[in-house]
């Protein structure tokens, strides 16, 4: 049997899961080595293949030290913890778990816009801290969701399953995006700032990684406005964290939904501290249903590797992957 070098135990969502694996390879457990240098010393050569996920880096000098690696196998949708030009260089294979999580993350997405424009996490708090009987006069008005524009960064897998779900809400809605879509009749915004000044509420769902790093700056938090708020259910590197702080306590913006952070699981007291931003423990993708089927693909683009040398899902060739807008 080939090798496979396990970052991650599978999380217990599929129980054949690691059987499965471990029918087609020899399974180092990385995170059960006493030594786990020890291991990538002794058994480094012999590793094939490597399953990771969005949350376990594999920069280059993991990848350097499995001479012999042919496939990288991530469970998540983002590939930006992967050294992928590297991989590609080395012509190995990466492959990460695409669409299965698209529904559950726009799903949650629209929990965040709806919790952050209708204060629900503060309005919830306010209950569990017995205030409503004796302060119902101090809880904030919230905003209106129907009929407000949406603007859209990052009109992939995800960004469509969001934009789908905004028709119920009769919203108009242009995105932003490396390129025009010619599948859909949304208006193309070209100009990320200019699409920041037209919308009401901005999402992002781009890719991360050093192309997007801080795309969601000052300026762009100024063109959003008083009025505006923004979620993020992409990489928390996508927004400058510290000009989003300054702009949620200056009221440069309205308010902000966030599923994901700069330094997650970090997530800093000036951020907690504020009253206009709802914190979620980056779970959009975390449903059992999803994780089943998360699981169940990044089994499956190791056992398709076995059988036939190539994985199920690959992720596109580094030279493709460019700076969106
Ligand atoms: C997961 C994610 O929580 O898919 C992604 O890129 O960020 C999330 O869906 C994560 O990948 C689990 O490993």
């Amino acid at each position: 049997k080939p090798t496979l070098l396990q970052l991650l135990a599978l999380p217990k969502v599929l129980p054949d899961a690691q059987q499965r694996l471990e029918k087609r390879y020899h399974c180092l457990k990385l995170w059960e080595a006493d030594d786990p240098n020890q291991l990538m010393r002794d058994h480094g050569e012999e590793v094939e293949v490597l399953l990771t996920s969005a949350f376990h880096a594999a920069r280059a000098a993991l990848i350097d030290q499995l001479p012999n690696l042919k496939a990288i196998c991530s469970l998540g949708v983002g590939y930006d913890s992967i050294d992928i030009g590297h991989a590609h260089a080395h012509g190995i294979q990466v492959s990460n778990t695409p669409d299965v999580l698209n529904d559950c993350v726009a799903d949650l997405t629209w929990g965040l816009i709806l919790s952050t424009l209708r204060g629900m996490g503060h309005a919830e708090r306010f209950v569990r801290e017995g205030k409503w009987e004796s302060q119902l006069a101090t809880l904030p008005l919230g905003r209106r969701v129907t009929g407000k524009r949406l603007g859209i960064v990052g009109l992939g897998r995800v960004g469509l399953a969001v934009a789908q779900r905004a028709s119920g809400f009769e919203m108009d809605l242009r995105y932003h995006n490396r390129r025009p879509r010619n599948d859909v009749a949304w208006t193309y915004e070209s100009d990320l700032l200019a699409l920041a000044d037209w919308c009401d509420i901005l999402v992002v769902a781009t890719v991360g990684g050093p192309e997007t790093r801080h795309l969601i700056n000052q300026r762009v938090l100024e063109s959003l406005g008083p009025e505006g708020v923004l979620i993020n259910v992409a990489r928390g590197s996508v927004v400058d964290e510290k000009a989003l702080i300054e702009a949620l306590a200056h009221g440069t913006i309205a308010a902000a939904g966030l599923d994901v952070f700069e330094s997650e699981p970090h997530v800093p007291e000036a951020l907690k501290a504020l009253d206009n931003v709802v914190l979620m423990p980056h779970i959009a993708s975390a449903t059992l249903e999803t994780r089943q089927a998360m699981v169940n693909l990044v089994v499956e683009n190791a056992e398709s590797y076995a059988r036939s040398g190539k994985v199920l899902t690959p992720v596109p060739q580094a030279a493709a992957i460019k700076k969106p807008g």
